[in-house]
């Protein structure tokens, strides 16, 4: 039995609960924030939620991880979609959806102050209300204070990145309106990890937070809604039959591709040159200062290292095709905004080493250089 130490009102909780429940993975949910404090963090290291723990006394973090781990050892109702191609869709989407996509959820929870009083009384609720404001996870304000903090390396306190996001909201999500909804997810009439990841990127913060977005979803994305509600309760979503691409699901990829691809580059180009320095064992955690061009506007924000790791991903999975298959992924890739990135591979690797990150093994270094 698997234990899920998470929060209803966590942005990545979200995409593990939907894959547990539709791969029908027997687990319980918990969000007791001191059980975690005493049990978990003194294993990781850091808190991050979510943690998924196993009964045996395997405890993994990082919602990419605890779904690559699962899906070996459960294959049962599979989450990764067979054709390759659309394995390479579902990477960049839990790319753009994990890495980027989450600002939107910040900004709808922190510039809204209607989001921000939900969403401090939420922590207010799990993490108690007697504590040290200035003692991380001490209290629900010192949670509060802590979420506040990474607005500007999201690049989200200036007017001009606010702005960003709320268009790329307001674009993004009538698209994928059209493409979601009863009995219809992203690659067809059948869930996949496209779905779980498009879940998280709606449901802890647009959708639940008592605020304006919340508003907006019910009155103007109401098959998106269901979608949600669908994917919170995704015990019952179908895993029988073909996932194939949609139009629907093809429109609102061409508007985010060439936004994630762009981020994508700037991510990969700041990267290499600190991966070329850092000695294998160091732990990699930097965050560097990205630009990206969207809407006519320059767009700054911090860009953990961690997220390179996740372009990479992306790459090492287009690297992974047949001759026939990557024919057909160019094609596609080419529609979307993805053929650039990928035809310039980031020599370097770089991997998971209990709970950090690390660059990849010595003759790649001097194999890329
Ligand atoms: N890459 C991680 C991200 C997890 C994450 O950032 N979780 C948020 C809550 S939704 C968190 O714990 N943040 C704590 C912090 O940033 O201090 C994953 O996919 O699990």
């Amino acid at each position: 039995m698997y234990t899920l130490h998470g929060m209803m009102c966590s942005y990545y909780t979200a995409k593990i609960r939907a894959y547990l429940g539709y791969k029908h993975i027997p687990f319980v949910e918990t969000h007791d924030a001191r059980l975690y404090q005493e049990r978990m963090r003194p294993i990781i290291g850091y808190t991050r939620f979510p943690v998924l723990e196993n009964d045996d006394g395997e405890v993994i973090q990082d919602t990419t991880v605890i779904i690559d781990t699962l899906e070996k050892r459960h294959p049962e109702r599979p989450a990764f979609p067979d054709d390759p191609v659309l394995m390479l869709v579902t990477r960049i989407v839990e790319f753009f959806i994990d890495e980027f996509w989450v600002a939107t959820a910040m900004h709808t929870r922190w510039n809204d102050p209607d989001g921000a009083r939900f969403a401090t009384n939420e922590f207010y609720m799990c993490f108690g209300d007697e504590g040290d404001e200035q003692v991380d996870w001490s209290c629900g304000a010192a949670v509060s204070r802590q979420m506040k903090a990474h607005l500007p390396h999201l690049g989200i306190s200036s007017e001009s990145g606010q702005q960003v996001m709320q268009r790329l909201l307001e674009e993004a999500t009538p698209l994928l309106n059209k493409a979601v909804g009863p009995r219809k997810y992203a690659f067809g009439h059948r869930a996949s990890l496209v779905d779980c990841c498009l879940h998280a990127g709606y449901f802890a913060h647009h959708y639940r937070d008592n605020a304006a977005m919340q508003h907006y979803l019910k009155t103007e994305a109401p098959a998106l809604c269901y979608f949600l509600d669908n994917m919170q309760a995704a015990f019952s979503a179908p895993a029988e039959g073909e996932l194939s691409m949609t139009d629907e699901f093809l429109a609102y990829l061409k508007y985010i591709g060439p936004v994630a691809a762009a981020w994508a580059k700037s991510a990969k180009q700041l990267a290499q040159p600190i991966l070329e320095e850092v000695a294998q064992s160091e732990v990699l955690e930097q965050t560097v200062p990205t630009e990206i061009e969207i809407f006519d506007q320059t767009y700054q924000r911090g860009t953990p290292i961690f997220s390179a790791w996740k372009g990479r991903r992306v790459q090492e999975q287009y690297e992974a095709l047949s001759d026939d298959e990557r024919k057909r992924a160019d094609k596609l890739m080419a529609q979307i905004g993805w053929d650039e990135f990928l035809s310039n591979p980031m020599g370097i690797r770089m991997e998971r080493v209990g709970y950090h990150l690390q660059r990849f093994g010595e003759d790649e270094i001097k194999a890329a250089s």
